[in-house]
């Protein structure tokens, strides 16, 4: 059995080594040092000669033991990683120093150098702030316990990080849906946020301002009462709670505020609360906060704090890959499947552009078929367009090196419609009377062409 080679620099970091509990695979030495008294600590064996080949020899070593120098002194290390170097050259070396720097040692070829107490200090700090967030959960658990309605308040048309924080803070307080639900002044609108409910079995009530008067108390998740407009409804001025990462507004009342504007997501803060409380973790619930981390952040890219990491590594290993795939690739229905036929027929790859026009399609089946189609050789950008009610819709993704797809998109439908997005991923809808109007018609091929023409000119052209 491979062993490990512990060699400390003198009691007070023996003994601090012995606290922390040896482990069974670890050879305990240690080196009297002068300045203290020569009681050996319980465990440790005196290193015959000091810091010698020879001494180091004498522990008869095998091949695949590890050495751990343990020490603040330069003169102590220096001589240490050499006398080891020598006595067993294909041994890897560990450096357990908070004072001396790694450039001054001598060169090894297998050699790490770390703080033994930077590195206990670093777990301490770290269980300060569970502890900090512990404190919050105990609170807001006191404040909500009295409360019999909590309307738990998401933005209008809520994203993925609203609707998990929303599922995670009524798990937090031990509620269902009839004594906390999740509501909203405007429901799920986008396809994408639509399966994601469906899939977690979630509801998201829509209300007016009116209908918060059930309520004896509101909890905002990733959002803030100033996001209702420059005089929000007098009732959500003054709330229990406001959780979020948006930076901090004024011009409303919260007993309980949480607001961490350097966090990529909310669903960073809640995911610290259930950690720090110590909350059983049900895969559909760390499906739904991983999920709403990863597009708040477009998956830990932008504005992603250490914070963001440290959560989406904790609830990555705790989530159903199942359910977030349905979530991310929701079931195409039958009819969205023949139109992708229909579309990829007449389809072709020109100018690094793949583009496939649908017809007449179910809306959440073109980002669907959007994303497919960017895997095609030769293909840059990828375009699904589709008719949905009396509007064109199309969804737009690219290769992420070229120019940024929101800002395409945005030029494309200047005057037109709307659209708008993110570096790789954007929609645009155009209503069908400005096209035609335009266009002259919007048959299949006069879709194609007109899109086509329009995003080669805004690709290449000047815009923004
Ligand atoms: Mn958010």
């Amino acid at each position: 059995m491979a062993r490990r080679i512990i060699v400390c620099d003198g009691a007070e970091l023996a003994r601090l080594w012995g606290r922390i509990g040896a482990s069974d695979d670890e050879i305990l030495n240690w080196i009297p040092r002068e300045d203290e008294p020569r009681a050996r600590p319980p465990g440790f064996y005196t290193l015959q000669g000091g810091l010698t080949v020879d001494a180091i020899l004498k522990l008869g070593l095998k091949a695949g033991d590890e050495f751990a120098l343990v020490s603040e002194e330069t003169s102590f290390l220096r001589a240490a990683v050499s006398v080891v170097g020598e006595a067993a050259p294909e041994a890897p070396v560990l450096v357990l120093t908070d004072r001396v720097a790694a450039d001054d040692l001598p060169e090894h070829p297998c050699l790490r150098s770390t703080g033994l107490r930077s590195l206990i200090r670093g777990n301490i700090d770290e269980e300060f702030d569970h502890l900090s967030n512990l404190r919050r959960v105990v609170d807001l658990r006191a404040l909500v316990d009295r409360r019999e309605k909590l309307g738990i308040l998401l933005q209008p048309d809520p994203d993925p990080d609203g609707i998990a924080c929303g599922y995670a803070l009524r798990a937090l307080f031990g509620r269902k849906s009839p004594t906390a639900p999740l509501i909203s002044f405007g429901g799920v609108q986008r396809p994408e946020n639509q399966a994601m409910i469906q899939a977690l079995g979630l509801d998201v009530r829509t209300v007016t301002p009116e209908e918060l008067d059930a309520f004896d108390g509101l909890a905002l998740v990733d959002v803030q009462p100033t996001v209702f407009g420059e005089n929000p409804p007098a009732r959500v001025r003054s709330v229990d709670v406001v959780i979020d990462h948006h930076p901090e507004r004024s011009g409303y009342d919260a007993v309980i505020k949480d607001i961490r504007p350097a966090y990529g997501a909310t669903a960073t803060i809640l995911t610290e609360y259930i950690r720090a409380a110590g909350m059983e973790l049900r895969p559909r619930l760390a499906t739904a906060l991983v999920y709403g981390i990863k597009t708040d952040t477009q998956l830990l890219g932008r504005e992603t704090s250490r914070h963001d990491m440290a959560a989406f590594a904790y609830l990555h290993a705790h989530h159903s890959p199942a359910l977030l795939r349905r979530i991310e690739r929701p079931a195409l229905p039958a009819e969205g499947l023949r139109a992708l036929g229909r579309g990829l027929v007449s389809s072709r790859i020109e100018d690094g552009i793949h583009l496939l026009v649908l017809g007449r399609v179910r809306e959440d089946v073109i980002p669907q078929v959007a994303d497919l189609a960017l895997q095609a050789e030769g293909a840059e950008w990828a375009i699904a367009a589709g008719l949905v009610g009396a509007d064109l819709v199309f969804s737009v993704r690219n290769v992420g090196y070229v120019r940024a797809a929101g800002e395409v998109v945005r030029a494309v439908v200047e005057g037109l419609g709307v659209g708008g997005g993110h570096r790789s991923m954007a929609k645009g809808i155009i209503p069908l009377k400005a096209f035609r109007k335009v266009y002259g018609g919007a048959s299949r091929e006069r879709i194609r062409v007109a899109l086509h023409d329009a995003f080669v000119r805004a690709i290449h052209g000047d815009v923004g």
